[in-house]
């Protein structure tokens, strides 16, 4: 027996550990089984009869059941054909498993369904005290729901390793799935330029060992064809495409199928589409009386994009189409729930049951998030409406397992599906040994983050009632205790998780695809627990105890930033995002009240307190960016999808008090910029004056030398939506007039700081809105001793010395002091984040 059967069977045991639970765990779940607590011992090895001689892969796993016995005969296992039953039990994976100590029957359909009551058996059997394997007294009677069922390999970026591949195939033996579609679409010689092409020996090797794997887990390999981009309708590419599939047939595939999505032009033409299909299926796939009838991936595979004018595309396929050629069809949209209703719509177009491809987990379109949540969204009485059932996964193979575990049990048993429950079962299943742990992951990685496709999953839904209730106490300035502790537990299985499932879940690779999302889960988890604490100090009014909080937060979620913004750096999504529905802005939502308290926002005295600079835009996505602060002045971050402005919109900003624009700069890769986009400054928000920029290409800048303007923007002044990629745009600022260099120590924003160093102390001219009051200061010593001195009257006297973050200068203190001067004595850089007037007591 192989380390995993025993782990995987220790699992079955402990599941049945509690009293009465003999309803053996048995995935995907059988349509009738009537297995009760009577067990009866395995004294040796299965004597086998019936099984056909080619069947090696079924014999060895009956013979691993139970080890051989010197003088000792195992139960008799008899294999027949199933004969009669009802129209479920004609198909290819039904078997009736009969068990008395006697004998063991298997009543199968075909030479799948052997291997599949081979793999029941497998479940089915225990380890009893004394160490002898026990099977239970009952009839399991079992069949697909779904003819077809599996994956398809059909995401963007980096296919799947030879090794991911080869342990995917075991995995869907083990599972009843039988069918991998591969059609990465990176792999050149799937798709243009090279379809036309022979693989290269080495691919063709791995490609012959995975086909060869594949037959040994009684999983149907099909090997898929993208000839769209480029096909010509003419008989020389017709038969290159036959010529294709004859090489991928030496190699041993015996399934096909052709896809025409994503792609434009000539290609997308129904008839031709029809005839070259029907060309294959005639003259290929009959023609060799032992390959499976072609698949095909229509161009319109999904409802929105379906021209649903009557006699187009969809029903020319349905009409001229090879009725033996299946369909492939992605729902409603591209990325979307699947129901029944949708699929009846297609049906009648394609006159055909649809062959399902839905498109989750793939993240090719959200490649900074993971999907690790539950296969749900899938109508249980949708079975006679579809031809198969294949998900496109992630293009990390073995953290899709956990959603391919759902649609192994949706498509076997839909009746008995329960998404949540079989989630749950996955995570035991894909990681036993840290099944706890991966929940946790998954639990809070589960939500693609706002899309194109408008797909969105739950996240984090078994905390988010006491998230809700702590954050309504929060918002009143309460602490809600119960719920504290309820989210301060799980943030501390959050930190831990990373840990557990790298050193008890033995899934080195597992740990390697989610390693850059495992890193920043940990820090996740400390931040969230940091965040409390601020939340427990600031609801207590105990600014120092706050800020003493504060501080590591603000640097566990910079090391989330530094995370984000290294690792998983593709061009598309680039970054590493976890908790993002609901625990990070949890999170943001505590550093940025607690800042807001901190700088005494709320109760300080009109007029007194002043504005942090902001992002200026009524554009929901760059509106809401936070802005970068640095030397360079204020930018937004730069996006890699395309940002876009609707007509009246703009992009600016509006710099705090303390800060005086020189210049704004932009690299936006728009040619057509000078045609739609204004430039503009105002003093007031309401009278703009309109600003030349030199620029071309889309790049460009406009020097500002007026100190009164408060707002700069660019206006979209055209009456369409424009499209841009916000590579750059910056505002330069220096230092407003009255206002010193260390500016940043009072620029009203708590997220820029003034460094200190012990060669360059800061000195703080006061403004006028910091005189006569108490200060507190806010900064971060970093282990040194801070001095704090005043000119009083052109002398200098030390204020403060120590080596506190929160610092209180009092009024009395102050009197005629115009200068502020503060040094460290520390090796490290000290900050000095902010000093704060603090309201009269
Ligand atoms: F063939 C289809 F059924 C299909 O889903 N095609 C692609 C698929 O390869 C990809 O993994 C999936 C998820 O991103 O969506 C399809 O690709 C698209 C979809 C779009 F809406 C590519 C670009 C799009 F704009």
């Amino acid at each position: 027996m192989s380390k995993e059967t025993i782990r995987y069977l220790a699992v079955v045991l402990f599941l049945l550990a509690g009293p009465g639970a003999w309803a053996q765990a048995m995935y995907p779940t059988p349509h009738q089984s009537e297995v009760g607590p009577k067990r009866f011992p395995v004294a040796g090895a299965l004597q086998i009869k019936g099984l056909p001689q080619g069947e090696a892969p079924t014999r060895q796993l009956l013979q691993e059941l139970a080890p051989p016995q010197a003088g000792q005969k195992g139960p008799r296992l008899q294999v027949v054909r199933l004969k009669g039953g009802d129209a479920r039990q004609q198909r290819s994976g039904a078997y009736t498993l009969r068990l008395t100590p006697a004998r063991i029957t298997i009543e199968a359909y075909d030479d799948r369904a052997v291997f599949y009551a081979a793999q029941t058996l497998r479940q089915l059997a225990q380890k009893d005290a004394a160490g002898r394997v026990t099977l239970p007294e009952g009839t399991i009677t079992d069949y697909p729901d779904v003819a077809y069922r599996g994956t398809v390999e059909g995401f963007y970026g980096e296919p799947w390793s030879h090794q991911d591949r080869l342990e995917q195939l075991r995995f869907y033996g083990r599972l009843k799935l039988n069918t991998y579609i591969y059609g990465p679409k990176d792999d050149p010689y799937h798709s243009s330029p090279n379809w036309r092409k022979p693989y290269p020996a080495a691919e063709a090797e791995h490609l012959r060992e995975l086909v060869q794997e594949a037959r040994r887990n009684k999983v149907d390999f099909v090997w898929a064809i993208h000839p769209g981009k480029d096909i010509q309708w003419n008989q020389a590419d017709s038969s290159a495409i036959r010529a294709k599939f004859g090489m991928m047939y030496d190699l041993g595939v015996r399934a096909f199928a052709v896809f025409f999505d994503d792609i434009s032009g000539a290609g997308t033409d129904a008839r031709m589409q029809a005839n070259v299909l029907n060309f294959l299926q005639r003259q290929f796939i009959n023609a060799k009386k032992d390959v499976a009838p072609l698949i095909m991936c229509p161009t319109e595979y999904n409802k929105s994009w379906a021209n649903k004018t009557p006699g187009t595309y969809l029903d020319i396929l349905g009409q001229h189409l090879d009725p033996a050629i299946r369909v492939m069809w992605t729902g409603n949209k591209v990325v979307d729930d699947i129901t029944r209703e949708g699929l009846e719509w297609v049906n009648k177009r394609i006159q055909r049951p649809a062959f399902v491809w839905w498109n989750f987990p793939v993240s090719d379109y959200v490649r900074n998030h993971l999907l690790m949540g539950p296969s749900y969204g899938l109508d249980t009485q949708a079975a006679a409406d579809m031809s198969g059932f294949v998900t496109n996964p992630m293009d990390k193979a073995e953290a899709s397992k956990p959603a391919i575990f759902g649609v192994a049990l949706y498509s076997w048993n839909m009746q008995a599906y329960d998404p949540q429950r079989a989630w749950e079962a996955a995570s035991e299943y894909v990681l036993p040994g840290a099944a706890e742990a991966f929940r946790t992951f998954s639990a809070h990685n589960s939500d693609p983050g706002p899309n194109g496709h408008r797909y969105r999953r739950d996240e984090s839904a078994a905390l988010a009632p006491y998230l809700r209730t702590f954050q309504e106490a929060y918002q009143k300035g309460q602490y809600a205790t119960e719920a504290g502790k309820r989210i301060g537990e799980e943030f501390g299985r959050i930190a831990k998780a990373p840990a557990a499932i790298r050193s008890n879940g033995q899934n080195a690779r597992l740990t390697e695809q989610l390693a850059p999302w495992l890193l920043q889960f940990a820090l996740l988890g400390r931040a969230g627990q940091h965040a409390l604490t601020v939340a427990e100090h600031h609801t207590a009014h105990q600014p120092a105890a706050t800020w003493a909080a504060y501080l590591p937060l603000e640097t566990v979620l910079d090391s989330m930033a530094t995370v984000n913004a290294t690792l998983n750096q593709n061009p598309y999504q680039p970054g590493v995002k976890t908790g993002s529905l609901v625990l990070m802005p949890f999170i943001e939502g505590i550093f940025a009240q607690s800042g807001s308290y901190l700088l005494g926002s709320s109760p300080t005295p009109a007029g007194v307190g002043k504005e942090a600079s902001a992002a200026y835009s009524q554009s929901q996505k760059l509106g809401s960016q936070p802005l970068l602060y640095s030397n360079a002045g204020l930018a937004y971050s730069p996006l890699l999808e395309v940002a876009y402005l609707d007509s009246g919109e703009y992009i600016g900003f509006r710099p705090a008090a303390a800060l005086q624009a020189t210049g704004l700069h932009f690299s936006l890769g728009s040619n057509s910029l000078p045609t739609w986009g204004t430039f503009e400054a105002s003093r007031d928000g309401r009278q703009w004056v309109q600003l030349t920029p030199t620029q071309q290409g889309g790049k460009g800048s406009v020097p500002l030398n007026d100190p009164t303007l408060r707002y700069v923007r660019l206006r979209n002044t055209s009456a369409k939506r424009q499209n841009f990629s916000l590579k750059e745009f910056r505002l330069a600022v220096q230092p407003a007039t009255g206002s010193d260099q260390a500016v940043f120590a009072h620029d009203g924003s708590i997220r820029t700081y003034q460094p200190l160093t012990q060669q360059q102390p800061v000195a703080v001219t006061l403004p006028p809105e910091l005189k006569g009051a108490d200060l507190a200061v806010l900064a971060k010593t970093n282990g040194g001793t801070l001095t704090i001195s005043g000119t009083k009257n052109g002398r200098q006297q030390t204020l403060y010395r120590g080596s506190d973050d929160y610092i209180r200068l009092p009024a009395e203190q102050l009197k005629s002091v115009s200068a502020l001067t503060f040094s460290t004595d520390g090796r490290q850089p000290a900050r000095l984040y902010e000093l704060v007037r603090q309201p009269a007591s």
